[in-house]
This record gives C-alpha cells, structure tokens and sequence, in this order.
C-alpha cells in the first residue's frame, strides 16, 4: 500500500493514476477543508480527464485522510517553495512531512519525495533528519527521489506517457519504487542515484525558462528596432538545427518561475545565464506595462480603468494562478498608484483581485483596450467580439487589422 502525501496538483493525480491501475492508495494531506472535498467526491481544480480519473480511483477504493498512514512506502508531493532572499530552495514542507512519516512509519520503509529540489538537497537536509532521529539509512529507511514531469493542461495523458527518473541509494530500492510506477507509466523509467535525479529535474526546468527567456529578449530587440519578431522566429525555425520559443507577456506557474533560481542560489558565481534569463522573465509582465502606456498615448486613453486584461491565470486553459504574469503586472501597476486595470478569466470564478468581472461581454463591454494576456480557448473562438476594441495581443493569435503586439 502506498500513502501519498500532499495532495495537490501533483499528489493528487498521482494518487489517483496508481489507484486506478490497482494499487491500494491512501492520500493524506494536512488541509482538513481539501481532503473533505476529495471525501465529498469532488476533485479540487480543473484539469482535462481528472474528473473521469477520479471516480475510476474511488471505485477502485482509494481513500483519502490528513492522517499519515502505517504503511512500507510514502510518496511525498508538498510544495518546494524557494527563498526570496536566498534563493535556495525551501525545504520546509518536505522535512515536514518527512517528520511526521518517521512517527509513523515501519522499519524498512521506503520514502519516495516527488517534490521538485535542488541538487544535494537529500544530503543537506533531508537525510540529517532522518539520521538525527536515529534511523539508519538503507536499513531502516529507504530515501528515493522520483521528480514528476508532467505539465498543467495535459497531466493524465503525461503521466502515463512521459519518461521518468528514479534516483535511489541502492539499485534494488530504485528497481522496486520503479515498479510501483510502472503500474501506470508507458514510458521509459530510468534509475540513477539521487543527487542526478534532483539535477535532472531542476535543469529541465531550467532548459525552457532559458529558452523562453532568449524569446522574450529577441521581442525586445525587434520591438526596439522595428523588426517583427514572429516572423523572424518563424523563418529561423526553418532551420533544421533552430527551435526558438514564444515570447510571451511572462512566465509563471510554480516550476518554470520557480526552479532554475535554486541553482542561481546555490551556485551564484557560476549560474550566469540562468540568472540573466530569470530576470529578463521576470521583467516581463512590466515591459507588457510599458507597451500598454505607449498604446495608451497613442491611442488618446487616459483612463487606465478603461484598460482591460483578459486573463489571469499562469497559462492556457487551466485554473491556476500561482506566479501569473497577469497578477504580476498588476503587482507592477499597484506600485505606480494608478487606478487599477480591469481583469476578467473564464476559469476563475472566485474573486481574486480588484475589478474583476465574471462574464466576457460585461468586460468587453467596459473596456476600450484589451490585453490579451492568456491564450484560453475562449478568447480565440470569440475573436470577432473583438473588433472595434484596440488589442494588444501578448500571443499573437487575432488576426484582427490593428492589433497591437509586444
Ligand atoms: N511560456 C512562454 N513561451 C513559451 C512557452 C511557455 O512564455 O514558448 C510561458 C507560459 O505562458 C507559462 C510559463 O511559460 O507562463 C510556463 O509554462 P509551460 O507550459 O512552459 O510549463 P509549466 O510550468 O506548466 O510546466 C513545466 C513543464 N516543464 C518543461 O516543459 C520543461 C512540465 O513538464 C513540468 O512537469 C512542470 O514545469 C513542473 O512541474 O516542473
């Protein structure tokens, strides 16, 4: 039986995906109000195939508790927030969860932690715990770091396709874990040793953040001189050997804004281009500011409550907002004390920020400039309900005549 901990946006399915291919599952979460949802049978964010997933994992009889079970193996999926200062990752949650699983937990245990860390982490903190709670590692304790791969939008179809890692002490223990994930996973599952695991992951993410951020750089290059940088980015990926991404109005989410600064923060004299890419990321949501003024003045608009942002959310089509580029630029705007821009996302129906509208047309409807900050399905099939507005298109997808770009 496996007792997975956390069950968030990555506990969750997880927990659900090796129910439904028949293993016994306990999920635990320490968030009372989430696990009496889950109890309610209902799932706790949208995602595409997690509803159908979830009730195939309840027929199956996983059960859900903020209690941590008595079992051999723990899966553990707690956030891995990083530092603001340091920038080094924050191993708070894990150590956390690690603590409570000793309390609990067999001899001969095995504790797998999905949680996203920086390369040493296991070392530096996490096996200190556990040694100084005098368990013997690889005896009493069996530690595996097994990184998830799977991205917001499509994660039922990534987990079960995608390629993953399993970084273990002793080949055995990386052999039996991988079997727990071979209930479910198609793809190819490589086990290696735990500090390549942990760097694996983060270099991933690092990967994309650096290349997304070369796109958004040449955007400000082309915008400075007059250049169209779409169409320079189409011909060059032409190229057999060129693949550049988009640019884009910024990056959020919890992984890509998030990861590559461990490695700023653990190697600060090395990290260079990393650290140059997270920070032109990070500027990006206020370059998008910028162009909103000059088409403002362009436009005679002095009212920025006429100002509107479609989007809130980090990306297209799913519910979540950590780090969104949306509620970045307003933090941006906030500083400078003007009235707040207006915001509406077809996928938040709560209210979360300052003149925030629930339906499409109210929104257009008060608005002279829409900024198309997210690229939701909704916005390109009702692009006529656009026409008479000023755009700036942070994706590139109206083809309205007019439409301004970053
Ligand atoms: N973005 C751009 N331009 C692009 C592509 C993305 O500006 O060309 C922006 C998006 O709009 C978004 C952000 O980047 O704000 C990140 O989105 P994403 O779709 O690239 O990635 P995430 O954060 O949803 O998921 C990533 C994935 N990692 C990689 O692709 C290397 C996923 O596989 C990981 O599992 C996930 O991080 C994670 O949990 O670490």
């Amino acid at each position: 039986m496996i007792n997975v901990i956390g069950l968030g946006y990555i506990g969750l399915p997880t927990a659900l995906m090796m129910a439904s291919h028949g293993v016994e599952v306990i999920g635990t979460d320490y968030n009372a109000k989430l696990v009496s949802t889950l109890n309610a049978g209902k799932t706790t964010f949208k995602e595409k195939g997690l509803d159908e997933l979830f009730k195939d994992a309840l027929d199956k009889g996983i059960k859900f508790t903020t209690e941590y079970t008595v079992t051999d193996t723990y899966i553990v999926s707690v956030p891995s927030p990083y530092d603001k200062f340091s920038k080094k990752v924050d191993p708070g949650y894990i150590l956390s969860a690690v603590g409570s699983i000793l309390e609990v937990c067999p001899k001969g245990a095995t504790i797998v932690i999905e949680s996203t860390v920086s390369p040493g982490t296991m070392d530096k903190h996490v096996r200190p715990l556990i040694t100084g709670k005098g368990f013997r590692i690889g005896e009493d304790i069996h530690l595996v770091h097994a990184p998830e791969r799977i991205i917001p939008g499509n994660m039922v179809y990534e987990l079960i396709h995608n390629n993953r890692t399993i970084g273990a002490d002793s080949r055995e223990i990386g052999e039996k874990v991988k079997e727990y994930y071979s209930s479910f996973c198609q793809g190819e599952i490589v086990v290696t040793d735990i500090k390549t695991a942990e760097m694996t992951k983060v270099v991933e993410n690092t990967f994309r953040a650096v290349n997304i951020a070369f796109a958004n750089e040449l955007c400000r290059i082309c915008r400075h001189d007059g250049m169209d940088v779409y169409e320079i980015i189409r011909i060059c990926n032409m190229h057999p050997r060129v693949n550049i991404l988009q640019p884009g109005p910024g990056v959020g989410g919890h992984c890509i804004s998030v990861d590559p600064w461990f490695l700023v923060g653990d190697y600060p004299h090395l990290a260079k281009v990393i650290d140059e890419s997270m920070k032109t990321n990070d500027s990006q949501p206020s370059f998008v500011l910028n162009r909103i003024r000059e088409i403002m003045d362009e436009n005679g608009i002095t009212d920025p409550s006429r100002v509107g942002l479609y989007g809130l959310t980090y990306k297209e089509n799913v519910d979540d907002c950590r780090e969104s580029p949306t509620l970045q630029l307003l933090e941006a705007q906030e500083k400078h004390l003007a009235e707040p821009l207006k915001v509406y996302d077809p996928f938040i129906t709560e209210d979360m920020v300052r003149n925030q509208y629930h339906d499409l047309d109210s929104f257009l409807a008060d608005v002279d400039l829409v900024v198309i900050m997210v690229k939701h399905n909704q916005i390109k099939e009702n692009m006529d309900k656009l026409s008479g507005k000023i755009v700036l298109d942070c994706h590139n997808i109206c083809s309205l005549p007019g439409v301004y770009h970053l």
